[in-house]
């Protein structure tokens, strides 16, 4: 087992065989033999396993698409160590990259040396394991959004969820409302960063992630944590005053009204814009803490923003409370309240919809670690590695089967999260505990192994630049 001691998430099936190591001394170099559609793969490889300027005695990484003995699964993939080299073979060009980060973490350091011949075929528990990423609160720059979507590429993690709208900040371009970029992309939390990203910025993103395996969910919240609108577009509001610009961190004051025309033409301009800029299948409606409104009008408001994102031929990821209203068929509900009655999310899985697990107190990375965590906040509790990292998805809500869940997610909010260095802090280590409960086998999950393996992960942090929170309870020092 020690082989796989540097491998976060714990890969399902592995077996050593006898018989000469492969020394790696001069890195290693791609050789991409899985045809044109898989073209983009190589390039990607390459920067995962550091392979850019590979020396001559580089260790050949041969790429093929192939079944035989490849997980059952399109991120499945097999990879085989030999004297020679190494073969990676995936169903599909996703699995090409799930393959490779595994090899790239075999050799966390630079100096990879022996690896001795082995098997190691690999799939994943759950189809969505995302981070929902709060780019509202505080801007973070197209940059800075990349070196999340690699965090989440090196540990095999498929979704980014951007949250793009919020109470205090606007941060997409949106066709035919171009107040709303510029006036709430000048705004942002107390503290935080304000900024949008052009359409032309969005889909460079939407690129970049869809080449290393991550497509990247845009949500626009709606019908509450709306001021952000509001504020840049006053014929939401009734009497056509726009609202004051809000930067504190309180949430649920603000409101579309269902009985203004120009409410549908906001929602319909808004869904048809970034829905010809994402992808995607879902979109992300919100639908979180609308506490100004009624029942009726929150189930009329929601009904409208469902009715208008079906124009677009897309379906809804919805926060929790979403649940309360009739959803198509197809919709996700993401769970993360852990202190409502999850008595609408049953019948709303009764009636077809699927889950997403987000609790708070275990997946919300904004709350601090420890009561000393200098950023983020509490509401939730703190959450330390192990609390991020043991908690079983199918037993979150009685009576939720495993079937209804297609997934987990992290949260980072961001009212008290304001750079880079800050962001990548909270995420670290907590992120790789996501991505191993989302990946692994549910009967190999062990907070101990788990503890062990992750205290190698820092080398990678700390030569790709990311700051991290070094858990107390793990002996990071004996990763090398
Ligand atoms: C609750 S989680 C919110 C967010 C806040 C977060 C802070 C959810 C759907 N809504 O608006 O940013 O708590 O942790």
């Amino acid at each position: 087992m020690m082989v796989l001691s540097n491998v976060v998430p714990r890969p399902r099936y592995y077996e050593e065989r006898a018989g000469v190591a492969l020394n790696i001394t001069g890195g290693f170099r791609v050789d991409n033999q899985a045809g044109p559609e898989c073209g983009f793969v190589g390039p990607i490889a390459e920067q995962i396993l550091r392979a850019k300027t590979p020396s001559r005695d580089a260790t050949s990484v041969v790429l093929v698409l192939g079944k035989e003995a490849v997980p059952d699964h399109e991120e499945g993939y097999r990879i085989l160590v030999l004297p020679s080299g190494v073969k990676i073979k995936a169903r599909t060009c996703t699995g090409l990259l799930r393959g490779a980060a595994t090899l790239a973490q075999l050799c966390q350091t630079r100096n990879c040396g022996e690896l001795p011949q082995m098997v190691i075929e690999d799939r994943p528990r759950f189809d969505w394991r995302g981070l929902s990423f709060d780019v509202a609160r505080s801007f973070y720059p197209p940059q800075e959004v990349k070196k999340v979507i690699d965090l989440l590429t090196y540990y095999k993690m498929n979704v980014l969820h951007l949250h793009l709208t919020d109470d205090q900040g606007w941060r997409i371009e949106v066709d035919g409302y171009p107040e709303l970029t510029e006036i709430s992309g000048k705004t942002s939390g107390e503290g935080g960063r304000s900024g949008y990203f052009t359409k032309e910025e969005f889909t460079d993103l939407v690129e970049y992630a869809a080449t290393r395996g991550v497509t990247i969910i845009p949500e626009i919240d709606l019908p509450g944590h709306t001021n952000a609108a509001t504020h840049a577009v006053g014929d939401l509001v009734p009497g056509g005053k726009a609202t004051e610009a809000y930067s504190g961190a309180e949430v649920g004051f603000s409101r579309l009204w269902a009985h203004l025309d120009s409410t549908q033409d906001f929602v319909d301009s808004v869904l048809t814009s970034l829905t010809a800029l994402s992808p995607a299948d879902y979109v992300h409606v919100g639908g979180d803490e609308a506490l100004e409104l009624s029942q009726s009008e929150y189930k009329e408001l929601v009904e409208l923003v469902l009715d208008s994102l079906a124009e677009t031929g897309k379906k809804p990821v919805g926060w929790q409370e979403i649940a309360a209203v009739d959803l198509p068929g197809g919709s996700l509900i993401q769970y993360w309240d852990t202190r409502q009655d999850p008595a609408p999310v049953l019948a709303a899985v009764d009636a077809g919809a699927r889950v997403i697990m987000s609790p708070a107190p275990h997946a919300y990375f904004d709350m601090g670690y420890e009561d000393q965590t200098p950023y983020g906040g509490d509401w939730a509790g703190n959450i330390d590695l192990e609390t991020a990292y043991t908690w079983e998805p199918s037993e979150q809500v009685e009576g939720l089967p495993e079937s209804a869940i297609i997934g987990v997610e992290g949260a980072v909010w961001t009212e008290k999260i304001h750079d880079f260095s800050q962001l990548s802090y909270m995420l670290l280590p907590r992120l790789a505990a996501l991505a191993e409960l989302g990946w692994s086998a549910k009967e190999a999950l062990s907070w101990e192994d788990f503890a062990s393996r992750i205290a190698s992960q820092k080398a990678w942090w700390e030569e790709e630049g990311y700051d991290y929170y070094p858990e107390p309870t793990v002996a990071w020092s004996e990763s090398e």
